[in-house]
């Protein structure tokens, strides 16, 4: 496996950042997660966009044009002989001193992986998972913005971690507000009379590039959609329901804290939905 760091492909074993990096010190990044399929990298401006605006929102100076990333991108799969894979991009405040102010670190760390991924069993595309709210709430965007994708996820790994011990793949999480804002790694639609309804940035949610991907798709559909205020009801009480991200894709979640959501199966909705992201993955993107 060749990683891209710095400017070079390095062997996966000689892939290493400092012990001085921001990154790990403090979390101090921003990061990406991307899909190739077919050779095409799906919406990877997108990707790179808010990549830009993550820097942006935590004063990082990209060391990297957009064009520079997108080659860099590209060239990580064609060196590693990828035609599907999952892409992690991240970009550190990189090597500073130990305390924590950010001007100590002269020069940003970017690397990029290129890797198989491991999707939730097949068996939950096809049955739908089962989830739970867990009680980690959601981070106020006063505090730090869920809209930035930072290296900050132990807000999302408490949810993750409260999930498993209520025996769950995913979970929701509310806001401050007790509003619904997303999972611990995935943005959240329900299909309501006939309307596909999900959380908007407002509410805590990431501006996630898959849920971009499903306003698109709701149009070619017909299908109403829109951004709305949701509560645990609303999902518990809706006909059907779906969670999006780059790892998940689409996948159906069939039960929230032990009530079976509409008939406890796939909707037709969601299964319409699922078929059209996954036939739009192979025809759009950057060919790398
Ligand atoms: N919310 C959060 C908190 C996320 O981390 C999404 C929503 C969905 O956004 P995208 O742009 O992916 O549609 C994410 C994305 C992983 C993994 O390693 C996590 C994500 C994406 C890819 C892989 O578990 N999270």
């Amino acid at each position: 496996m060749k990683i891209y760091l710095d400017g070079k492909f390095v062997d996966r074993n000689d892939a290493k950042v400092s012990v001085f990096d921001h990154g790990l010190l403090y979390g101090d990044g921003v990061f990406e997660g991307i899909r190739l399929y077919g050779g095409n990298i799906f919406r990877l401006e997108e990707h790179l966009e808010r990549l830009e605006y993550s820097a942006k929102a935590i004063m990082l100076q990209l060391p990297l044009t957009r064009a520079q990333f997108s080659e860099a991108t590209c060239e990580t799969c064609r060196q590693n002989g990828l035609t599907d894979a999952y892409i992690r991009l991240v970009v550190t405040r990189g090597v500073g001193d130990l305390g924590l102010a950010p001007w100590s670190c002269p020069t940003p760390t970017v690397f990029i992986i290129a890797s198989k991924i491991s999707l939730y069993p097949a068996e939950h595309y096809e049955n739908g998972l089962a989830i739970v709210t867990v009680p980690t709430r959601r981070i106020n965007a006063a505090a730090l913005p869920p809209t930035i994708k930072s290296l900050n996820y132990m807000n999302n790994i408490l949810g993750k971690i409260e999930a498993r011990q209520f025996g769950a793949l995913e979970a929701i999480m509310l806001n401050d507000q007790g509003y619904v804002a997303e999972c611990t790694a995935d943005n959240v639609f329900i299909v309501h009379k006939g309307e596909l309804l999900t959380p908007g940035a407002s509410q805590g949610a990431l501006k996630g590039v898959t849920r971009s991907t499903i306003f698109d798709l709701a149009k070619e559909l017909n299908v109403p959609i829109r951004e709305t205020n949701m509560t645990r009801y609303d999902i518990w009480c809706a006909d059907e329901c779906f969670l999006t991200g780059s790892g998940a894709e689409v996948i159906p979640a069939v039960k929230l804290d032990g009530r079976e959501i509409g008939t406890g199966r796939p909707g037709p909705i969601t299964q319409r939905v699922l078929a059209a992201f996954r036939k739009r993955v192979l025809v759009e993107g950057t060919r790398i």
